[in-house]
């Protein structure tokens, strides 16, 4: 196909009408079908506020009540650490290493690269939590896919900005959704995760497009840069104690994880349209079991 041809496709198949009603047919219809999934209040809260300015930030107490899973998720990561703490000292070492360029040194995924799947682990019952699946549903208007879950470690590093410490907006799909929830106090110093409102496909300042630069290939905008076009004023900041849960369509311009003098640690988690070809990091078992999901978890998997 001549270049020009190619690009127009990929232009078109971008449009909401191609993507939503050609390449995610069946998942849209699907959940344009179902009946009965309303939202609760909070819910319903966190997706005016996605829809809006791509961003929401709330608490795990306020979504989910005082959830038993919380804890039990903070409590199997900090034995992890304890179990894991000479190699992450060996990891901190390297966090510095600015030569490593495109290997994000100063982040950890504690899971390792593609995460085993195991429906009752509570790493994939918090990524296949009905409240969030019903938030990411209702955002993208069919059913999503799960694409990955994680716990990052992200070290408190110097030198300077690089990777997704720099602003960039993630290209997979034409909306993503990804959760991050702090498992400790996020300040200033750890590297909150940093957004600019509004930025997204649904958003006023979709058409946002500031100065770049190509780092290994992938465009990437400093704070200055950022700062000429959109003012920093505006900028949110993810600070938020232990419970803390954002969720954020990641299509918007974002940044994180420059954490200075503390180190982060949260459980994240990312979900696309079926039609996007976003690389999934979960690997299943040869016979998976998915008699205790429900159907929008099945869907969620979709494997
Ligand atoms: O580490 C962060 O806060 C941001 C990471 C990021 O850019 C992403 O998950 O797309
Ligand atoms: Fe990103």
């Amino acid at each position: 196909m001549k270049s020009g041809l190619r690009s127009l496709v990929k232009k078109v198949k971008k449009t909401d009408l191609i993507w939503r009603y050609w390449s995610n047919y069946s998942s849209t219809m699907a959940f344009n079908r179902q009946s009965g999934a309303k939202l609760s209040e909070q819910e319903s809260e966190i997706l005016t506020q996605l829809d809006h300015s791509g961003i929401a930030v709330t608490s795990i107490d306020k979504l989910l009540g005082s959830s038993e899973d919380f804890q039990v998720l903070a409590s199997v990561v900090s034995d992890m650490a304890t179990t894991r703490s000479e190699i992450l000292s060996d990891l901190r070492a390297k966090a510095n290493d600015e030569n490593e360029l495109g290997s994000k040194t100063f982040n950890l995924e504690m899971l390792g690269g593609e995460v085993r799947f195991d429906a009752q682990d509570i790493f994939a019952r918090f990524a296949l939590n009905e409240s969030l699946l019903r938030i990411a549903d209702a955002y993208f208007g069919l059913y999503v896919k799960l694409r990955y879950y994680n716990v990052w470690h992200t070290f408190a590093s110097h030198g300077s900005s690089r990777e997704s410490q720099l602003w960039h907006y993630d290209r997979e799909d034409n909306y993503i959704l990804k959760v991050f929830l702090y498992l400790e106090d996020v300040d200033e110093g750890a590297g909150p995760f940093t957004y600019a409102p509004g930025s997204h496909k649904k958003g006023e300042y979709r058409s946002l497009d500031p100065e770049h630069f190509l780092e290994t290939g992938v465009r990437r905008s400093t704070d200055s840069q950022m700062k000429a076009a959109y003012p920093e004023d505006r900028w949110m900041r993810a600070v938020g104690a232990k419970g803390t849960i954002i969720f954020a369509d990641t299509r918007g311009y974002h940044k994180g994880g420059e954490a200075r003098t503390k180190d982060r640690i949260m459980f994240t988690s990312m979900y696309t349209s079926p039609a996007s070809e976003s690389k999934r990091l979960i690997k299943f078992p040869a016979s998976l079991d998915t008699s205790s999901l429900s159907e929008r978890q099945r869907r969620a998997l979709q494997c």
